[in-house]
């Protein structure tokens, strides 16, 4: 099968592998596992933040990093296909009490969740009204994913930010594919993570890592992150095994994602995609019928994912290589 539903797919290569058993452990509850140590201090000074905290999912660093900016009863504004929103099942209204409002930004079919700052800007809504529900935070997401793994603008990043700053509203930012933007922009990482309040980065989507993300912030905020995590249940205990094949992945699958944004632009050449509109790991097909191609695909070995009835995703990752790229392009050309 050549599975392009996801870049979460990925499975650990030998060479990972081979790094996990040997990993150093400990109890991370008890904060002495020197691989999780090792893994937060290297994510935290990447991002050009304070301190960082392993956590087991993108959806765990998310909702504690919004935890962290908004008390509830107040909300978080974001875009209306995001993740935080979208997938992670009402997590922030169900275990924190926290409020979401969304925008609609960007064009549909056409850089969909688009950042624009003065958009979310005008919708923030005031601390000291007697009426009105608090916007504590802002959550942006890059690449964003249903808008297709576009890459968010630099100068609106940094214009939310720096008006952000005059507000008093938290900026947090779901950056499970942050490596996919910096890689295609040539934006350094520290420069994304330095505007925003808290981050949310995940290893195991394009970087290949079996399981983890990694929340970055201050050390105030990391330290309460940390009794967030436990309660949700997620204080691992030797889960350096688990930090090793992350430590692994920054060291030899970051610079490699260029490799699959290349074969991203193949695959949008191939089925008559517009290749300007593929930014980084991700294909989309509009206005097509999901349902029967996707059965088609599967029966001739190949997998993709059905966003809608009428789109598909492809995703572009490290256990997808130039042939199966080709042999995935011939079947999806001929079916469409
Ligand atoms: N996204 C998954 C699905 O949930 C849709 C995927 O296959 O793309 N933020 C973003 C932008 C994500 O795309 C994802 C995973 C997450 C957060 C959540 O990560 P996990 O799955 O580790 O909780």
């Amino acid at each position: 099968m050549i599975d392009l539903r996801s870049d979460t797919v990925t499975r650990p290569t030998a060479a990972m592998r081979r790094v996990m058993a040997e990993a150093e452990v400990g109890d991370d509850v008890y904060g002495e596992d020197p691989s999780i140590n090792a893994l937060e201090e290297r994510v935290a000074g990447m991002f050009g933040h304070e301190a960082a905290l392993f956590v087991p999912s993108g959806t765990m660093g998310n909702q504690i990093g919004m935890r962290l900016v908004c008390e509830p009863g107040q909300e978080v504004l974001c875009d209306a296909d995001a993740h935080v929103v979208t997938y992670e099942m009402g997590a922030a209204a169900a275990i924190f009490g926290i409020s979401t409002r969304t925008v609609v930004s960007g064009t549909p079919g056409r850089g969909q969740g688009r950042l624009d700052a003065q958009q979310l800007i005008d919708q923030v809504r005031p601390r000291d009204d007697w009426h009105l529900t608090a916007t504590a935070a802002i959550a942006v997401e890059n690449t964003h994913n249903r808008g297709g793994g576009i890459v968010q603008p630099l100068d609106e990043l940094r214009s939310l930010w720096n008006w952000s700053r005059e507000a008093g509203v938290a900026v947090h930012l779901d950056g499970a594919r942050i490596w996919n933007a910096a890689v295609a922009s040539g934006t350094e990482l520290a420069t994304y993570g330095r505007l925003a309040d808290t981050a949310s980065v995940c290893l195991s989507k394009g970087l290949g890592a079996p399981v983890g993300s990694v929340l970055v912030s201050s050390a105030e905020r990391i330290a309460t992150a940390r009794l967030w995590r436990k309660r949700l249940g997620g204080g691992m205990r030797q889960a350096g095994v688990l930090a090793a094949a992350g430590l692994y992945a920054l060291d030899h699958h970051l610079d490699r994602l260029a490799e699959d944004h290349e074969h991203a632009q193949l695959l949008a050449k191939r089925l008559g995609v517009d290749p300007s509109s593929v930014e980084t790991n991700m294909v989309v097909l509009d206005d097509v019928a999901a349902p029967v191609i996707a059965e088609a695909a599967k029966a001739q070995g190949v997998l993709v994912s059905q966003v809608s009835a009428r789109k598909i995703r492809l995703v572009t990752h490290l256990d997808v290589d130039r042939a199966a790229v080709d042999r995935a392009a011939d079947v999806l050309a001929a079916l469409l």
